[in-house]
Protein backbone atom coordinates (compact mmCIF):
# COMPACT_ATOMS: atom_id res chain seq x y z
CA UNK A 1 0.00 0.00 0.00
CA UNK A 2 1.68 3.22 -0.60
CA UNK A 3 0.23 6.08 1.71
CA UNK A 4 -1.07 9.07 0.16
CA UNK A 5 0.64 12.21 0.14
CA UNK A 6 -0.21 15.97 -0.16
CA UNK A 7 1.94 18.77 -1.15
CA UNK A 8 1.19 22.32 -0.81
CA UNK A 9 3.59 23.69 -3.64
CA UNK A 10 3.34 27.68 -2.07
CA UNK A 11 5.07 29.16 -5.38
CA UNK A 12 6.47 32.68 -4.90
CA UNK A 13 4.07 33.75 -2.07
CA UNK A 14 3.51 34.45 1.57
CA UNK A 15 5.14 36.59 4.32
CA UNK A 16 6.50 36.27 7.89
CA UNK A 17 2.61 37.44 8.63
CA UNK A 18 0.71 34.68 6.39
CA UNK A 19 2.99 32.24 6.70
CA UNK A 20 2.30 31.93 10.41
CA UNK A 21 -1.66 32.57 10.46
CA UNK A 22 -1.35 29.99 7.24
CA UNK A 23 0.66 26.99 9.33
CA UNK A 24 -1.29 28.36 12.48
CA UNK A 25 -4.65 27.48 10.78
CA UNK A 26 -2.92 24.07 9.56
CA UNK A 27 -1.22 22.78 12.88
CA UNK A 28 -4.76 23.53 14.40
CA UNK A 29 -6.84 21.72 11.90
CA UNK A 30 -8.21 18.24 11.82
CA UNK A 31 -5.71 16.42 9.28
CA UNK A 32 -5.97 12.49 9.18
CA UNK A 33 -3.23 10.50 9.89
CA UNK A 34 -2.83 8.43 6.99
CA UNK A 35 -1.99 10.87 4.90
CA UNK A 36 1.56 12.22 4.92
CA UNK A 37 1.96 16.14 4.20
CA UNK A 38 4.34 18.50 3.20
CA UNK A 39 4.43 22.32 2.76
CA UNK A 40 7.20 23.93 0.11
CA UNK A 41 7.67 27.40 0.99
CA UNK A 42 9.73 30.17 -0.47
CA UNK A 43 13.48 29.59 0.93
CA UNK A 44 13.08 32.80 2.97
CA UNK A 45 10.30 31.13 4.47
CA UNK A 46 11.47 27.58 5.29
CA UNK A 47 13.35 28.68 8.57
CA UNK A 48 10.15 29.54 10.08
CA UNK A 49 8.00 26.54 8.63
CA UNK A 50 11.02 24.44 10.20
CA UNK A 51 10.27 25.97 13.45
CA UNK A 52 6.55 26.12 13.65
CA UNK A 53 6.18 22.44 12.57
CA UNK A 54 8.75 21.17 14.59
CA UNK A 55 7.07 18.13 16.37
CA UNK A 56 4.27 17.97 13.78
CA UNK A 57 2.99 15.74 11.20
CA UNK A 58 3.68 18.36 8.25
CA UNK A 59 6.97 17.74 6.60
CA UNK A 60 8.29 21.19 4.84
CA UNK A 61 10.34 20.97 1.44
CA UNK A 62 11.86 23.79 -0.58
CA UNK A 63 10.91 24.21 -4.16
CA UNK A 64 14.23 24.27 -6.43
CA UNK A 65 18.00 23.37 -5.94
CA UNK A 66 21.09 23.43 -6.99
CA UNK A 67 22.86 21.12 -8.65
CA UNK A 68 26.15 21.85 -7.50
CA UNK A 69 27.34 21.17 -4.10
CA UNK A 70 28.59 24.62 -3.79
CA UNK A 71 31.10 27.66 -4.86
CA UNK A 72 30.27 30.56 -7.33
CA UNK A 73 26.80 30.31 -8.18
CA UNK A 74 24.73 33.44 -7.18
CA UNK A 75 21.27 33.02 -5.91
CA UNK A 76 21.63 29.41 -5.69
CA UNK A 77 20.70 26.99 -3.02
CA UNK A 78 22.55 23.95 -2.57
CA UNK A 79 20.51 20.42 -1.38
CA UNK A 80 23.11 20.06 1.46
CA UNK A 81 21.84 23.70 3.05
CA UNK A 82 18.34 22.66 2.64
CA UNK A 83 18.66 19.41 4.72
CA UNK A 84 21.34 21.31 6.93
CA UNK A 85 18.47 23.25 7.85
CA UNK A 86 15.98 20.55 8.28
CA UNK A 87 13.99 19.98 5.24
CA UNK A 88 12.40 16.67 4.07
CA UNK A 89 11.73 17.26 0.62
CA UNK A 90 12.38 19.27 -2.12
CA UNK A 91 10.61 19.84 -5.43
CA UNK A 92 12.14 19.37 -8.62
CA UNK A 93 11.23 19.91 -12.81
CA UNK A 94 8.42 22.00 -12.27
CA UNK A 95 6.97 23.81 -15.16
CA UNK A 96 7.38 27.19 -14.28
CA UNK A 97 11.00 26.13 -13.71
CA UNK A 98 11.23 24.60 -16.89
CA UNK A 99 9.39 26.99 -18.58
CA UNK A 100 10.73 30.33 -16.82
CA UNK A 101 14.55 29.21 -16.58
CA UNK A 102 14.98 26.78 -19.45
CA UNK A 103 15.29 24.24 -16.79
CA UNK A 104 16.70 21.18 -18.77
CA UNK A 105 16.06 17.36 -18.13
CA UNK A 106 19.88 17.16 -18.13
CA UNK A 107 19.84 20.09 -15.14
CA UNK A 108 17.15 18.28 -13.21
CA UNK A 109 18.79 15.07 -13.23
CA UNK A 110 21.70 16.97 -11.86
CA UNK A 111 19.70 18.21 -9.52
CA UNK A 112 18.39 15.00 -8.35
CA UNK A 113 21.57 13.24 -7.57
CA UNK A 114 22.45 16.47 -4.94
CA UNK A 115 18.69 15.94 -3.58
CA UNK A 116 19.64 12.30 -3.31
CA UNK A 117 23.19 12.27 -1.93
CA UNK A 118 21.84 15.22 0.61
CA UNK A 119 19.20 12.78 1.56
CA UNK A 120 16.01 15.01 0.44
CA UNK A 121 13.16 13.47 -0.66
CA UNK A 122 12.63 14.57 -3.81
CA UNK A 123 8.92 15.52 -5.91
CA UNK A 124 10.04 15.40 -9.70
CA UNK A 125 7.34 16.58 -11.57
CA UNK A 126 6.47 16.09 -15.35
CA UNK A 127 3.65 16.93 -17.44
CA UNK A 128 2.69 18.18 -21.28
CA UNK A 129 1.76 21.68 -22.72
CA UNK A 130 -1.17 22.04 -24.85
CA UNK A 131 -0.28 21.65 -27.49
CA UNK A 132 1.79 18.79 -26.84
CA UNK A 133 -1.63 16.85 -25.61
CA UNK A 134 -2.99 18.16 -28.82
CA UNK A 135 -0.47 16.51 -30.99
CA UNK A 136 -1.28 13.53 -29.22
CA UNK A 137 2.66 13.52 -27.84
CA UNK A 138 1.61 13.66 -23.74
CA UNK A 139 2.84 9.89 -23.42
CA UNK A 140 5.74 10.83 -25.18
CA UNK A 141 6.48 14.06 -23.65
CA UNK A 142 6.06 12.51 -20.57
CA UNK A 143 8.28 9.13 -21.22
CA UNK A 144 11.21 11.46 -22.27
CA UNK A 145 11.35 13.75 -19.33
CA UNK A 146 11.29 10.79 -16.81
CA UNK A 147 14.13 9.22 -19.10
CA UNK A 148 16.10 12.44 -18.86
CA UNK A 149 16.07 13.15 -15.63
CA UNK A 150 16.04 9.05 -14.00
CA UNK A 151 18.38 7.76 -16.04
CA UNK A 152 22.07 6.85 -14.40
CA UNK A 153 20.49 7.49 -11.05
CA UNK A 154 21.09 3.99 -8.61
CA UNK A 155 19.66 5.05 -5.30
CA UNK A 156 15.76 6.37 -6.18
CA UNK A 157 14.09 4.72 -3.53
CA UNK A 158 11.50 7.13 -1.49
CA UNK A 159 11.28 9.32 -5.35
CA UNK A 160 8.20 10.74 -6.15
CA UNK A 161 6.73 12.27 -9.36
CA UNK A 162 4.23 14.81 -9.46
CA UNK A 163 2.27 14.77 -12.97
CA UNK A 164 1.23 18.04 -13.87
CA UNK A 165 -0.04 18.95 -17.26
CA UNK A 166 1.13 22.20 -18.03
CA UNK A 167 -2.77 23.36 -19.37
CA UNK A 168 -3.88 22.53 -15.94
CA UNK A 169 -1.66 24.86 -14.10
CA UNK A 170 -2.94 27.75 -12.32
CA UNK A 171 -5.86 27.79 -15.10
CA UNK A 172 -9.02 26.34 -13.15
CA UNK A 173 -8.64 23.85 -15.74
CA UNK A 174 -7.92 19.65 -14.55
CA UNK A 175 -7.44 16.86 -16.14
CA UNK A 176 -10.17 14.82 -16.15
CA UNK A 177 -9.51 11.66 -13.56
CA UNK A 178 -9.79 9.30 -16.55
CA UNK A 179 -7.40 11.76 -18.05
CA UNK A 180 -5.04 11.82 -15.48
CA UNK A 181 -5.27 8.25 -14.17
CA UNK A 182 -4.70 6.71 -18.19
CA UNK A 183 -1.35 9.06 -17.76
CA UNK A 184 -0.33 7.87 -14.23
CA UNK A 185 -0.85 4.20 -15.04
CA UNK A 186 1.44 5.32 -17.96
CA UNK A 187 4.38 6.88 -15.34
CA UNK A 188 3.90 3.41 -13.78
CA UNK A 189 4.95 1.39 -16.31
CA UNK A 190 7.41 3.55 -17.58
CA UNK A 191 8.93 3.64 -13.93
CA UNK A 192 9.09 0.02 -14.07
CA UNK A 193 11.67 0.22 -16.30
CA UNK A 194 13.64 2.76 -14.95
CA UNK A 195 16.94 1.01 -12.96
CA UNK A 196 16.61 1.79 -8.91
CA UNK A 197 12.68 2.57 -8.97
CA UNK A 198 10.56 0.53 -7.30
CA UNK A 199 7.20 1.43 -9.56
CA UNK A 200 4.65 -0.35 -7.49
CA UNK A 201 5.66 1.22 -4.19
CA UNK A 202 6.35 4.80 -6.07
CA UNK A 203 3.84 7.80 -5.43
CA UNK A 204 2.45 9.35 -7.96
CA UNK A 205 0.61 12.66 -7.51
CA UNK A 206 -1.25 14.84 -9.51
CA UNK A 207 -0.77 18.65 -9.71
CA UNK A 208 -2.98 21.42 -11.46
CA UNK A 209 -5.67 23.18 -10.61
CA UNK A 210 -6.32 20.50 -7.62
CA UNK A 211 -9.28 21.98 -4.94
CA UNK A 212 -11.27 20.39 -2.42
CA UNK A 213 -14.03 20.36 -4.92
CA UNK A 214 -12.35 17.66 -7.60
CA UNK A 215 -9.58 16.10 -5.01
CA UNK A 216 -11.75 13.21 -4.10
CA UNK A 217 -12.52 11.70 -8.06
CA UNK A 218 -8.83 12.29 -8.42
CA UNK A 219 -7.46 10.56 -5.24
CA UNK A 220 -10.63 7.47 -6.14
CA UNK A 221 -8.50 6.52 -8.92
CA UNK A 222 -6.08 3.45 -8.61
CA UNK A 223 -3.26 5.30 -10.06
CA UNK A 224 -3.03 8.67 -7.96
CA UNK A 225 -1.48 8.98 -5.04
CA UNK A 226 -1.90 12.07 -3.57
CA UNK A 227 -1.48 15.71 -4.95
CA UNK A 228 1.01 18.81 -5.22
CA UNK A 229 -1.27 21.67 -5.15
CA UNK A 230 -0.65 25.24 -5.84
CA UNK A 231 -3.02 27.89 -5.23
CA UNK A 232 -5.94 25.84 -2.86
CA UNK A 233 -2.11 25.25 -0.76
CA UNK A 234 -2.26 28.93 0.51
CA UNK A 235 -5.98 28.43 2.02
CA UNK A 236 -6.06 26.74 5.17
CA UNK A 237 -9.47 24.97 4.76
CA UNK A 238 -8.56 24.18 1.18
CA UNK A 239 -5.84 22.21 2.08
CA UNK A 240 -7.42 20.59 4.63
CA UNK A 241 -10.28 19.64 2.87
CA UNK A 242 -7.73 18.03 0.30
CA UNK A 243 -5.44 16.55 2.78
CA UNK A 244 -8.92 14.69 3.98
CA UNK A 245 -9.88 13.35 0.41
CA UNK A 246 -6.77 11.88 -0.13
C1 LIG B 1 0.68 23.09 -10.30
C2 LIG B 1 0.09 23.30 -8.98
C3 LIG B 1 1.12 23.07 -7.90
P1 LIG B 1 -2.03 24.90 -9.02
O1 LIG B 1 1.79 23.95 -10.50
O2 LIG B 1 2.38 22.64 -8.28
O3 LIG B 1 -0.44 24.61 -8.90
O4 LIG B 1 -2.70 23.95 -8.05
O5 LIG B 1 -2.21 26.33 -8.62
O6 LIG B 1 -2.45 24.61 -10.43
Amino acid sequence: MRQPLVAGNWKMHGSRESVGTLLGALLASDIADTVEVAVCPTYVHLAQALELCAGSAIGVGAQDCSHAEAGAYTGEVAATMLADLGCDWVILGHSERRAYHNESDSLISAKLAAAIEAGLKPVLCVGETREQREAGEAEAVVAAQLAGALDGHSKLDGLVIAYEPVWAIGTGLTATPEQAQDIHAFIRAELAGVTGVNADATRLLYGGSVKPGNAGELFAQADIDGALVGGAALVAEDFQAICNAA
